[in-house]
């Protein structure tokens, strides 16, 4: 690493996430995962909200590990559901990240539902010198009546962003990106780290 590069530690093992991250930022930072920055523990989400969740990841490993951290955390609200699953988004049919059954209970929850409204949001709260700041992405939209599209994970089959016709799942990942919650909230992110 270079002396000009800063570490910065990234909240999941999600490598994904991390590649994606590590290129927005470009060459002055360093990103890694919770493992490749030495942290092996599972940092329960006991909070409420997302800036509660993302804020207890980026909190624990700051205080722990002493590195610049940036976590997130997103789920979906449907308003007919009063906001659920939101936190639970994860979680919704009881199995952590099992995509299909949480979109089978997501769709049987809203039958014969007229209203149809929801929202994706991500907070992300970035740790840096002790200090924390919060960025948050909200993209509204509606819950189809049945699944549609390959691409993307999560409710992304049943999701349709407000002024779109297809789902999440349908359209290309740089549309989406674009576009979505995470993206969003990453964009205020760079905007703040590049200032
Ligand atoms: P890590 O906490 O390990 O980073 P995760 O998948 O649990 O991964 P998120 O907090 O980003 O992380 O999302 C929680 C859940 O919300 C996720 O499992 C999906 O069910 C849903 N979700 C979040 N973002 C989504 C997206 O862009 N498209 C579809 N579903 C999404």
């Amino acid at each position: 690493m270079s002396a000009s590069k800063s570490l910065l530690c990234l909240a999941t093992n999600n490598a994904h996430k991390v590649e994606e991250l590590q290129q927005m930022l470009g060459d002055r930072f360093e990103v890694k995962t919770m493992n490749e920055a030495g942290c092996y523990d599972d940092i329960e989400e006991t909070g409420t909200t997302f800036e509660e969740n993302s804020k207890l990841k980026a909190v624990y490993i700051f205080d722990k590990f002493g590195f610049d951290t940036i976590a997130d955390d997103s789920g979906l609200e449907v308003e007919a559901l009063n906001n659920e699953p939101g936190v639970y988004s994860a979680r919704y049919a009881g199995e952590h990240g099992n995509h299909r059954k949480n979109i089978e209970k997501l769709l049987a929850n809203l039958q014969g539902k007229e209203n149809r409204r929801a929202r994706f949001r991500t907070v992300i709260t970035f740790m840096s010198g002790g200090q924390t700041h919060t960025f948050e992405g909200v993209v509204n939209g509606r819950i189809t009546e049945e699944q549609r599209g390959t691409g993307g994970f999560g409710y992304d089959p049943v999701f349709i962003p407000e002024g779109y016709g297809e789902t999440f799942a349908e359209m290309p990942a740089e549309t989406k990106n674009k576009i979505s919650h995470r993206g969003l909230a990453v964009q205020q992110l760079l905007a703040f780290i590049k200032k």
